[in-house]
């Protein structure tokens, strides 16, 4: 079956494993997986009776939808069409999103811990009791330590609130795992160069480019729904498609060049690129007179790095090199290359690696110009009036002197400091939306920090792992049940967005805000949330903006003039904010901060004898762990298989689809997962997608099916630059699952 499936891929690329299950849900209604949607349509199917416009949060591009409702009941969800994240489409899993309602594992209403902690065991309580405990906990934390022993780990769009509550309270630790654990090595490369971080979406101009560049990125799979579309397009109009990655990915079947790199050798082919730019002359000799910085510095940095040196180190060929070169070189300034997004690989090779695609994006003229990456421009909307906030003490990172261009706290810097009690003693968690187990790296050393803890409150809206160590859980509304925070959207064309509530939850639940308010009341800071509704909030938030909420809940979106022109005029002197105005290929901040200012590149360790390097990436019908249990989406894909090469599966004796255990040099394993042979995964590395091998017990669904990649990361790769957690730096074995141990049956991916 997984050949079959293999063979399915290539057929249909991603146009097939994302884009096909985008257009209207096509491929979950019609195709053989009909009985899934079935959980939300009878026959014969009934008439909307109203059409709300919302935004999806099954992931983060939080694209614009509208759901079709009748009474309390969803009948369909659609991209809107006006969104720019969204194009009138949604991805598999925006689709699939109105399932989270019908699950019957859901968090239905407060609970407090009864036995031990970690023991799992509840009382129902009501909202009055959940807040009057949390606020014991957290004030008998501040009174003996000060409120810099609370921390917040928060990832979700309500998560604003919790932070704004937590910092009224004093807390100043709050981290989200979007940072360390995804996208804070290449936040900190890109602004050290242009003054910048890159907004989410990405301002990556496929309508306009010539050439595109992926490091890993792969998109197809990663299904951030509107860059998926886009590249889909730029490829179907022509683009050149260049991919770097050791496996066979969907957008490495697509590509003019696909090169295999080794593990961790990005940088090194990066760099024979600017070597090659310079060398020959071909790069934007203007723009770069015109806004860079530190050229002499870098030609000389980059003398050596010959395409032979790269293409040695990175296992890739020379003509590849130099090809792939002459296609940018052909297509520029309109050469998109890009940032990436998930770029926690290997520490601080990280950020050098970012540093290196932001410079060659420099050289070729392709920063804030057509068809490279695009400016980006928030609107901007009023504060909702409240006292000030008080003076913070430092977060855990600061005092500790670490990290001094993070540009957020890092979830594992908070742990740290709860394990060790230095720089000072971090007592009390609340932790909202964020699955620990499986988000961040190292599940003994949470547990450890958890142990340590005074007080634990977990908001969520599953019975998900890291709710069992609880002492007070909180039931969130799901995203279709609530209102969030104005969503100021930075594409092309500016937009301000809204999420409101289509359906009721039929639970004792709450949404982000509210708790907020009522919980932050109880903590004596309710002046920080003076609003009587949610309504006036948000309309307060909107006055002057040039809409109204009114608007707002008809229309979905509204889009503001854009006020600053979308690339660098021809003559247009720009400061950037840098320390020199200019983009800086010489980073003084790097160097004034006594790291490398010019990107250097090492070798990463090689799997020794009888290890594999484990990979994984995105399943394209999952989100991280937080889906495995969605109904629909659990019966198309419910669990991950582990992929091989042929040759690495002949000398372990492993044959296809037979179940295998994965497991590191700690003792620590995966379940029973199925076998997957396939050249698509060079020797020397297993891959496997992130997201699966819940051990929570009451996912009903989704528990044990599966391997945890994140279980068996123990020695991530801590970025001193950044702070960000490198996790491809395990290396496993591969063994027969034991036939005693039970197995799940998965036959896709
Ligand atoms: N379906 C789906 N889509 C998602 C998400 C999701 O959960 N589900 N999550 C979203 C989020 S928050 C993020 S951050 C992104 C993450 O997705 P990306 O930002 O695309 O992640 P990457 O790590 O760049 O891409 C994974 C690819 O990197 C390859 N790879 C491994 N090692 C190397 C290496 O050393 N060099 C190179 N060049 N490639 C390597 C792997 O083989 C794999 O194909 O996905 C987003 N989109
Ligand atoms: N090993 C490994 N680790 C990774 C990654 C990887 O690929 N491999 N990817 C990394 C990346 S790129 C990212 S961005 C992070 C993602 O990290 P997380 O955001 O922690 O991802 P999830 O594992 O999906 O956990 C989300 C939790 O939020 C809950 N939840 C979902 N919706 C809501 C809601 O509306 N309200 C509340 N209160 N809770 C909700 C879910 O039930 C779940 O418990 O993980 C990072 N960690
Ligand atoms: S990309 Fe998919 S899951 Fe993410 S917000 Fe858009 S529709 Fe939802
Ligand atoms: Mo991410």
């Amino acid at each position: 079956m997984t050949q079959s499936i293999d063979r399915e891929l290539s057929r249909r690329g991603f146009f097939g494993a994302v884009a096909g299950a985008a257009a209207g849900g096509a491929a979950l209604t019609h195709g053989d997986k009909a009985h899934a949607f079935s959980l939300l349509r009878k026959d014969p199917a009934p008439t909307p009776d109203r059409t709300v416009p919302t935004q999806c949060e099954v992931c983060f591009w939080r694209c614009g939808l509208e759901a079709k409702t009748k009474g309390n009941r969803i009948l369909e969800l659609a991209g809107h069409p006006d969104y720019p994240n969204a194009n009138g489409r949604l991805c598999a899993r925006g689709n699939a999103g109105a399932a989270f309602l019908q699950d019957e594992d859901r968090l239905k209403y407060p609970m407090v811990r009864v036995g031990k902690r970690g023991e799992g065991r509840f009382e129902r309580v009501s909202w009055k009791t959940a807040y009057a405990t949390i606020k014991q906990g957290f004030d008998r934390i501040k009174e003996t330590y000060g409120p810099q022993a609370l921390a917040l780990f928060y990832h979700g769009a309500s998560g604003s609130f919790l932070r704004q509550m937590m910092v009224a309270y004093g807390s100043p630790n709050f981290a989200a795992s979007s940072y360390a654990q995804c996208k804070g090595a290449r936040n900190v490369g890109y602004k050290a160069t242009f003054g910048t971080k890159l907004a989410s979406p990405e301002p990556l101009d496929f309508d306009n480019t010539k050439c595109m560049v992926f490091f890993g990125s792969h998109l197809g799979e990663n299904a951030h729904n509107s860059q998926v579309q886009e590249f889909v397009e730029a490829k179907a109009r022509g683009a050149k498609l260049i991919v770097l990655d050791p496996r066979f990915s969907t957008p490495a079947g697509r590509a003019d060049i696909w090169m295999s790199v080794r593990p961790g050798s990005d940088l090194a082919v990066i760099l024979a690129w600017i070597h090659l730019l310079i060398a020959e002359g071909t790069y934007d000799k203007e723009f770069v007179s015109r806004h860079c910085t530190g050229f002499e510095a870098l030609a000389a940095h980059v003398a050596d790095f010959t395409p032979d040196w790269a293409a040695t180190e990175a296992g890739v060929s020379v003509e590849d090199i130099v090809a792939a070169y002459r296609l940018m070189r052909d297509a520029m300034p309109a050469v998109l290359v890009h940032p990436g997004r998930f770029t926690a690989w290997y520490g601080e090779a990280d950020t050098q690696r970012a540093r290196g695609q932001a410079i060659l994006t420099a050289l070729l003229g392709a920063w804030w110009r057509p068809g490279g990456i695009y400016r980006t421009e928030k609107p901007e909307v009023a504060d909702f009036p409240g006292p000030d906030y008080p003076d913070l003490q430092p977060h855990v990172d600061q005092a500790a002197g670490r990290f001094p261009l993070a540009q957020e706290v890092t979830t594992t810097g908070i742990r740290e400091a709860t394990i060790t009690g230095t720089p000072y003693p971090v007592k009390g968690w609340f932790v909202h939306g964020m699955n620990m187990p499986q988000s961040i790296p190292n599940f003994d050393k949470t547990e450890e920090a958890i142990e340590k803890l005074d007080f634990l409150v977990v908001c969520d809206i599953l019975p998900m792992a890291i709710t069992k160590y609880a002492d007070v859980l909180l039931p969130e509304d799901i995203y279709l049940e609530r209102y969030d925070d104005l969503h100021l959207g930075a594409t092309k064309t500016p937009y301000i967005g809204l999420r409101q509530p289509v359906v009721k939850s039929p639970y004792d639940t709450r949404p982000g805000w509210q708790i907020a308010k009522e919980l932050g009341k109880e903590l004596g800071v309710g002046d920080f949330f003076a609003f009587d509704t949610f309504e006036e909030y948000l309309e307060t938030r909107l006055k002057g903006s040039g809409t109204t909420l009114a608007e707002l809940k008809k229309n979905g979106i509204y889009f503001p003039e854009r006020k600053t022109p979308l690339y660098l005029g021809d003559d247009e002197p720009f400061h950037f904010h840098t320390p020199s105005g200019k983009i800086e290929l010489f980073s003084e901040t790097l160097a004034n901060a006594g790291f490398d200012p010019l990107p250097i590149y090492k070798p990463q360790q090689r799997p020794p004898k009888g290890r594999l390097r484990l990979l994984f990436g995105r399943s394209p019908l999952h989100s991280f762990s937080r889906t495995a249990n969605n109904p629909i989406l659990y019966d198309i894909v419910p669990g991950n298989c582990l992929w091989i090469h042929p040759k690495c599966a002949q000398k372990l004796g492993l044959k296809k689809g037979s179940h295998v255990v994965v497991e590191n040099d700690k003792g620590n394993k995966t379940n029973p997962m199925p076998l997957k042979v396939t050249k698509r995964i060079p020797e020397k590395n297993v891959y496997m997608y992130h997201g699966f091998g819940h051990t929570a017990e009451g996912l009903s669904r989704a528990c044990c099916a599966g391997g945890n990649d994140t279980a068996l990361i123990r020695d991530y790769a801590v970025d001193p630059i950044s702070g960000a957690n490198g996790m491809r730096t395990e290396f496993v074995k591969v063994r027969p699952a034991d036939p005693t141990e039970e197995v799940y049956l998965c036959d896709v991916q």
